[in-house]
C-alpha cells in the first residue's frame, strides 16, 4: 500500500444512539449503543472509523474508556509522530503495545478509509474483495416472551434474512429452540450462548444437537479451549468460537485442541481488517469456516464489516443486518437496506462508501477530543 505521508489531526468522539429495541444477551441488556469514533485528517483528506468496544466489559475486556485511554495515551501519539504512514504498517507501529486490539483496529481502519478516499477507490478494492453484494443475517436477543421471539423470526423470514441467530442462556435454550423449530423447521438457524454455560451443562448442550442448528456459538468461556473440544467431540453441530478468538495464536489453539469447526471474525476484536484477512487465511488452511460477526455498530462500523465480507472465504451469512434493525437515526447519510432477496449491496463510493452526517454526530455526541500533530 502506498504511503500517505503524515496525519495532521485526530478527532475522537463518543456518540450515544438509542437502539430501536433493547438487545438482551446472557450478560444483560443494552438499550443504547455508545460508540467511540475516530476521524483522522491528512493533507485535506480524512478517514473515519468506529471502535468495537462497548461501554461495559460484558463481551470483552476492552471498554470505550480503556480504548479511549490507550488511543489517547499511546496509539495516537505514535501515529502523529510517524512519517510516511502506510495503512498496512499500523500493526507494526503498535507492536510494542500489548493487547487492546479494538483500540488498534479503530486506528488502522481510519487510516485505511483515509487512504482509500485519498486514492479515490472503494475500500473493498484495496482489500482485494470481489463481491458486489453480500448475504445478510440477524441476531435476535433473548426475549422473555417466546411468542415475541417467534414474531421477530417471522419478520426476519419475511425480510429474507439468510440466517437467523438467537441468543440463548441457561434455562432459555432447548424449550425455546424446540418451539422455534416446530414453527420454522427449515430456516438457517444458529444459537449464541456468549459463554454462559459450564461443564455441568453438557447434557443440555448435547440436546441442542437434535435441532439441525448450523452452529452453536461460544457455549463456554473465553479461555475454555479444552472444554469446547470435549463438547465438539460429542456433538455433530459445529461449535463456533467468537469471544475465544483474539488473534492467530488462538486459532492455532482451536485447531490443535479441535475446539471448533467455525470461527466468528470480528475485525475489532482481531485488531483490524488486515489482521482479520490473515486470520481468515489461516482458518482456510486448517479447514475452519469463518463468517463476519457484528457489534451492534453504527453505520460507520457496519460499513467496514460490509467491505470485509466482499473477500473470498466470507460466504456464510453473518451478523450484518439492515440499519433499521438497530437505529431510527444513524450517523451516516445512507442506511444499509436489504434487497428483496435479502442481499446487501456494497457501496461503490470511495473509502468505506458512506458519508458521515456531521449534524447527527453533533446530535448524539457525548464527548469530543482533538489531538494535533
Ligand atoms: O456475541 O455476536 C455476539 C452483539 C454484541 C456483542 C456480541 C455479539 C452481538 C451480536 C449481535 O450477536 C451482532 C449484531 O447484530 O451486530
Ligand atoms: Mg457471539
Amino acid at each position: 500500500m502506498d504511503n500517505i505521508g503524515q496525519i495532521d489531526k485526530a478527532e475522537l468522539y463518543i456518540v450515544k444512539l438509542p437502539l430501536v429495541t433493547p438487545f438482551m444477551t446472557s450478560y444483560g441488556v443494552i438499550k443504547s449503543r455508545e460508540s467511540l469514533l475516530l476521524k483522522l485528517t491528512s493533507n485535506g483528506h480524512s478517514g473515519w472509523s468506529e471502535c468495537a468496544s462497548f461501554r461495559d466489559p460484558w463481551y470483552h475486556y476492552e471498554t470505550i474508556d480503556t480504548s479511549l485511554h490507550i488511543a489517547v495515551k499511546y496509539l495516537i501519539p505514535l501515529l502523529l509522530k510517524a512519517i510516511d504512514i502506510k495503512a498496512d504498517m499500523i500493526t507494526d507501529l503498535f507492536a510494542g503495545i500489548k493487547g487492546h486490539n479494538m483500540s488498534k483496529a479503530m486506528i488502522e481502519n481510519a487510516v485505511l478509509d483515509l487512504y482509500a478516499r485519498k486514492i479515490g477507490k472503494p475500500l473493498y478494492e484495496i482489500l482485494g474483495g470481489k463481491k458486489k453484494r453480500i448475504r445478510s443475517g440477524i441476531s435476535l436477543g433473548i426475549s422473555e416472551d417466546v411468542n415475541n421471539l417467534i414474531d421477530q423470526i417471522n419478520n426476519a423470514v419475511r425480510k429474507k434474512y439468510h440466517r437467523i441467530k438467537v441468543k440463548i442462556k441457561k434455562g432459555y435454550d432447548v424449550n425455546v429452540i424446540s418451539a422455534i423449530r416446530s414453527d420454522f423447521p427449515y430456516i438457517n438457524l444458529v444459537v449464541d450462548a456468549n459463554g454462559s454455560y459450564n461443564k455441568s451443562d453438557t447434557g443440555t448442550l448435547r440436546m441442542l444437537d437434535n435441532f439441525d442448528l448450523k452452529m452453536i456459538e461460544q457455549p463456554f468461556g473465553t479461555d475454555d479451549f479444552l472444554m469446547h473440544s470435549q463438547l465438539q467431540e460429542q456433538i455433530n453441530t459445529p461449535i463456533c468460537l467468537d469471544e475465544s478468538i483474539s488473534g492467530l495464536h488462538s486459532v492455532v489453539s482451536a485447531v490443535n485442541f479441535k475446539s471448533c469447526k467455525v470461527i466468528c471474525v470480528k475485525q475489532g476484536r482481531l485488531g483490524g481488517l488486515i489482521r482479520s484477512i490473515e486470520l481468515k487465511d489461516l482458518c482456510a488452511e486448517n479447514g475452519l469456516k469463518v463468517w463476519c460477526g457484528g457489534m451492534l455498530e453504527t453505520g460507520i462500523g457496519r460499513a467496514f464489516n460490509l467491505h470485509l465480507q466482499t473477500i473470498d472465504g466470507f460466504e456464510f451469512p453473518g451478523d450484518t443486518s439492515e440499519t433499521s434493525r438497530y437505529f431510527m437515526e444513524d450517523i451516516v447519510t445512507e442506511p444499509v437496506v436489504l434487497d428483496n432477496d435479502g442481499y446487501i449491496n456494497i457501496p461503490d463510493n470511495d473509502g468505506f462508501g458512506f458519508e458521515v452526517d456531521q449534524e447527527k454526530i453533533d446530535k448524539f455526541m457525548v464527548f469530543r477530543k482533538i489531538m494535533m500533530r
